[in-house]
């Protein structure tokens, strides 16, 4: 600035001012933006470490999963692309990659029970359900998603259920639902709710993808258990049970029992009684 140059003070006080606030605020947003992308890939790690970590857990019982690469391919699936737009068939290679343990005459299928079913094979090991296999039990109440242009996994932000059909939870579901259904063997039980008035709920996971993969060749029966409380809403003579025979594959015997919830609570408390005297 050239000697003697005259400079009004209140203008110099008003510019220092205001450049101090635009820094300030420069200051603010890099903190922001920096805090939201740690919180994002912490919580891209945690869910990374998360899934690891069950996996490894869940090698107890059978050795031959190498997790590592489970977890390349699981995210192959979803990462990178618009969150409604990944199809069933996106975990196509990830079902490839796990086999499920044989459980034949052990197979657990259910729609709108899913509480019951699980206070009963958390407590029994008589049954065993998709949420009790390597990939049902990694990722059952995770929530995950990808971006395009990004190679993070997303926990929040995502697609909820019935936002888009392909999103990657519901898509992940659908397949490995389809898969489970594909290997039921030997007679298989499905739980369903005899509280509602369509225990068959064609819009179910059960109806639109499950029964429609139950093969004769592999599978001799299905034994529904009727969940009923004291009040039952409806009984094994239910309309949307007469569909479900309909539907199933020729060769398939098919057996319905109504089952109070309380026996089936029973049951799962006293592991002395035989699995098959349950109901
Ligand atoms: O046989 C079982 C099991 O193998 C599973 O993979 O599929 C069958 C159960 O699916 P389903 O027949 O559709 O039975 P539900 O009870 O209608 O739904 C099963 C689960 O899908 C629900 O428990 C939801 O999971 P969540 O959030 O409770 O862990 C999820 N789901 C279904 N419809 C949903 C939904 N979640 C949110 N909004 C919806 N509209």
């Amino acid at each position: 600035m050239e000697h003697g140059e005259y400079r009004n003070p209140r203008k110099k006080r008003r510019t220092r001012c205001l450049a101090m606030t635009v820094c300030a605020f420069l200051v603010l947003v890099t903190v922001i933006a920096v805090s939201l992308g740690l919180t994002l890939s912490n919580g891209a790690d945690k869910f990374k470490s998360t899934f690891i970590a069950k996996c490894e857990g869940f090698k107890e019982k059978s050795k031959r999963n190498d997790c590592q690469k489970i977890w390349s391919v699981f995210e192959q699936a979803y990462v990178g692309r618009d969150p409604c737009k990944v199809p069933m068939e996106a975990y196509d290679s990830l079902i490839a990659t796990t086999a499920f343990d044989p459980a034949c005459n052990r197979m657990m299928f259910w729609s709108k029970t899913k509480d019951v079913v699980h206070d009963f094979t958390e407590k029994r090991d008589c049954f065993v359900t998709l949420e009790d296999t390597l990939l049902g039990s990694v990722l059952d109440g995770l929530t995950w998603c990808g971006k395009e242009g990004s190679s993070e996994t997303f926990t929040t932000g995502c697609p909820g259920w019935s936002d888009c059909d392909d999103n990657p939870v519901r898509s992940f579901w659908n397949r490995v639902s389809s898969a489970f259904a594909g290997s039921a063997c030997g007679d298989v039980t499905a739980m369903l709710n005899g509280s509602i008035a369509t225990p068959f709920s064609p819009t179910s996971i059960f109806a639109s993808i499950e029964v429609k993969r139950f093969n004769s060749t592999t599978m001799k029966s299905l034994n529904v258990v009727l969940v009923t409380q004291d009040n039952a809403v409806t009984n094994c003579t239910n309309a949307s049970l007469k569909d479900l025979q309909k539907e199933l594959d020729q060769g398939i015997k098919y057996n319905c029992k109504e089952v109070t919830e309380s026996k089936i609570q029973a049951c799962g408390s006293h592991p002395e009684t035989p699995c098959g005297a349950c109901w």
